[in-house]
């Protein structure tokens, strides 16, 4: 018996030290971040215009647009991280480093197949805790007021120039609490961009 408990304790020292080695590098990720879920997994919406709660003028009708209550928004959609660890009985044992994540902001960089204008690559910060062996949900500025207010998207306001789709290609970074070490990511949605005639109070509510 004695025997083969020092068998043991053998091959858990070798273990051991495999795993110091990895750490020793610390540019080695010891969990992996990802996203499980974006807008619920449905394609981006960009209004160009808020048609407020009445379409038409009321004194002219149709196709006569009603824009008093008009309005520019923003566009937000619902992300969730997740964070996996490669070995979690490592990880979460007593003393074990604990694996957490900060995800600390994201790119997001426009793509159009069919080769037309789309806005600059923008980087948004973001301060977002993602425990080991967990998931958390948090909130991405898809569409923002600038981008709204540029040319390519106020000139489809009123079924002015064509809509069109694009994709939003969004990488995150971030970094392990208590540590150096960084993580990227990536995820993206195709967004279709147009003017939609749809009242803000018919709308349905947004996020999953
Ligand atoms: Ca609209």
């Amino acid at each position: 018996m004695l025997k083969r408990f020092l068998v043991f304790i053998g091959v858990a020292a070798v273990a051991f030290g495999a795993l110091a080695g990895c750490d020793s590098d610390q540019n080695q990720q010891r969990s992996i971040m990802f996203v499980t879920s974006l807008n619920c997994g449905a394609p981006g919406v960009l209004d160009a215009l808020e048609q407020g709660d009445t379409l038409w003028d009321p004194a002219a009708g149709p196709p006569v647009p009603y824009t008093v209550d008009d309005f520019i928004s923003e566009d937000w959609i619902e992300v969730t991280f997740a964070n996996k660890p490669y070995n979690p009985t490592v990880l979460t044992g007593s003393g074990a480093p604990h694996g957490d994540y900060i995800v600390e902001g994201y790119v997001i960089t426009w793509v159009r197949s069919d080769g037309g204008p789309v806005p600059p690559p923008r980087e948004e910060a973001m301060g977002v805790s993602v425990p080991s062996l967990d998931e958390t949900i948090a909130l991405v500025r898809l569409v923002s007021m600038q981008e709204k207010i540029t040319p390519l998207i106020t000139g489809l306001q009123y079924g002015g120039a064509p809509g069109f789709t694009m994709t939003a290609v969004i990488d995150f970074f971030g970094r392990e609490a208590g540590t150096d070490r960084q993580t990227t990511f990536r995820s993206q949605i195709s967004v279709e961009v147009d003017d939609f005639i749809v009242k803000t109070s018919d709308k349905p509510d947004p996020g999953c």
